[in-house]
Order: structure tokens, then C-alpha cells, then sequence
């Protein structure tokens, strides 16, 4: 479910074709349900717009949830992609079911995802005096989401969404080097797979950081750059861009190690992050017991 001010059309169609088109209605009811049209058909795009001008654009629908996509409507300001619309018996407890879709802004400027606003429910930074919140995963492995189309659970853990896990990123009890779970991350395309968390640092030029990391690696192969390898780091956002301080490249196959290093706070920083990973080249790598502190 979405909810977009401001819009006032809709248009839903398939195969090129629109199958429906309306305008949103004022009051709360349902307009626009697609499993009414005769006979019933999915929409493969779909369009909000606002005074003619597209707003918002959705394709590529799709859901592996335990029935096909059933029914898209529009009810007051929301409109809903619904797989299950009502009770459902072939629905498991404990399961979450998945839906994506491409989504394009129209003419509206694109915007960042407010992503402090899912870290307000977060936890608190350890008392270890590190400034990283759930450094040692064990909250963010605490999940218990389960990908439908995986097995494996989610990075979503229900105190808020603390590490930004990449792609084939997990939280795993395979292994860890404190509490009971780490985090695990596989890299078979080369691309920079890193789990990220933005930290809160005095940010004055030549400030200076510890930062460690415990990590494990599995066939850490260099990618086509020299950088590309596994990396514990901090990236600070300046006026000319991302500046990288990384205090440990790792690769080949290792176990647990301490990664650390002190960083100092580049001129005109305005941002900070921890960033640990496979930062590009391929290999798998686990990571534990994160911390930042003031040096
Ligand atoms: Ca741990």
C-alpha cells in the first residue's frame, strides 16, 4: 500500500494497452479494482498522475507470494497491490511474502528515502563507547523475517532497520566472534556489496576515529581495480565527494581478525559512514563486533 498526496489520476494497463483509468475518489471506497474488470486482468504498469502530468510509475509488478497479484485498486489517497485481498488459508504464520516493482518519480524531483527516520527506532549505541548501534549484529540477526523466496532471514529487525545489509548480505549464527551472530556477505557479481550505517561523529578537520572490525574471509579475490577487495572503512561525504578511509584490505581466506585503524575527519565533511564488506573483486566475508570511538 502507497499513500501519495497530491495525485489524481490513475491508469493501469497491460500488453501497451490501458484496461483502466479513473480519478481518485474523496471519500474512503475502493475505485478502480482491476479483478472486476471483465474478465480480470493484472496490470503490468501502472501511472498516478497529478494535473495530467504523471507523478509516479510503477512496472514490472511481481510478487512471490502464495498467490498471484489479485488486485489493484485506489481507496481515497492510497492505492493497493493486493496478493491476498482478504482471508487466505495458504498464507504461513511467521512468513513474509514478497512483492517488488520498478518504480519511476515522473516529472517529481527524485528524493533520498528519509532514512533516519526508520533509524529512530533503532537501538541505542553499546556500551563499549562505540558510536556504531548494534555493532555486534546481534539485534539485526534477532530478525525474524523469513524471505519466502529464500529461506533466510531478512535484515529487518523488528527494533528498526540499524544496518543498511547489500545485496547477498545475511545475518547468520554460522559463525561469529561475539554473542551468537554476525554479519555475512557473498560476493559472486563484483559489485561493492557493503553493509552500511551512517554514524554521528564530530566532524572537525583531523578529528580522528578508531574503527575495528573482527572479520573472517573465504577466497577474498582482488577485483579489476586494486581497491576492490574486502574493506572495513569510513566514508565521509565532502564538498568533492565520497572521501574513503579504509583501515583494512583484505583477502584470501582467513579466520577471525581484528581490522583496525584510526581515520581522520577530512576537510568540508558533512556526513559519515561505516561501511564493511565485499567492496567489489568476490569472496565471502563475515563480519563482527564493529566499533567507532573517539581516539
Ligand atoms: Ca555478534
Amino acid at each position: 500500500m502507497w499513500a501519495v498526496d497530491s495525485w489524481d489520476q490513475f491508469r493501469c494497463a497491460n500488453g501497451g494497452k490501458v484496461i483502466l483509468q479513473g480519478e481518485r475518489g474523496e471519500k474512503p471506497g475502493r475505485v478502480g479494482e482491476t479483478k472486476r474488470l471483465t474478465p480480470p486482468l493484472t496490470p503490468a504498469h501502472l501511472e498516478v498522475l497529478a494535473k495530467g502530468q504523471p507523478l509516479l510509475r510503477l512496472d514490472e509488478i511481481a510478487t512471490n507470494g502464495p498467490a498471484p497479484l489479485r488486485n489493484v485498486f485506489f481507496d481515497g489517497h492510497n492505492f493497493f497491490l493486493a496478493s491476498l485481498d482478504g482471508a487466505d488459508e495458504t498464507c504461513l504464520r511467521n512468513r513474509w511474502y514478497e512483492a517488488s516493482a520498478l518504480l519511476t518519480v515522473g516529472s517529481a524531483k527524485p528524493e533520498a528515502l528519509p532514512l533516519d527516520a526508520w533509524q529512530a527506532a533503532g537501538t541505542a549505541p553499546e556500551r563499549t563507547g562505540s558510536l556504531v548501534r548494534d555493532g555486534s549484529f546481534e539485534q539485526s540477526g534477532s530478525s525474524n523475517l523469513v524471505s519466502y523466496r529464500t529461506g533466510e532471514r531478512v535484515p529487518w529487525p523488528a527494533t528498526g532497520l540499524v544496518w543498511d545489509a547489500p545485496a547477498g548480505g545475511t545475518f547468520t549464527s554460522e559463525t561469529n566472534h561475539g554473542g551468537g551472530t554476525c554479519a555475512k556477505v557473498v560476493n559472486t557479481s563484483g559489485d561493492y556489496l557493503l553493509f552500511r550505517q551512517p554514524v554521528t561523529l564530530d566532524l572537525a578537520p583531523g578529528k580522528k576515529y578508531r574503527l575495528t572490525a573482527w572479520v573472517r574471509g573465504e577466497n577474498l579475490v582482488r577485483g579489476v581495480d586494486a581497491w576492490r577487495t574486502g574493506s572495513v572503512r569510513l566514508a565521509f561525504t565532502t564538498p568533492t565527494g565520497q572521501h574513503y578511509a579504509q583501515v583494512a584490505e583484505l583477502l584470501g581466506t582467513f579466520d577471525w581478525k581484528l581490522a583496525a585503524g584510526v581515520v581522520e575527519v577530512p576537510a568540508g565533511a558533512s556526513s559519515a559512514e561505516v561501511q564493511v564488506g565485499v567492496n567489489g573483486g568476490t569472496g565471502t566475508m563475515w563480519i563482527d563486533e564493529v566499533t567507532v570511538a573517539a581516539e
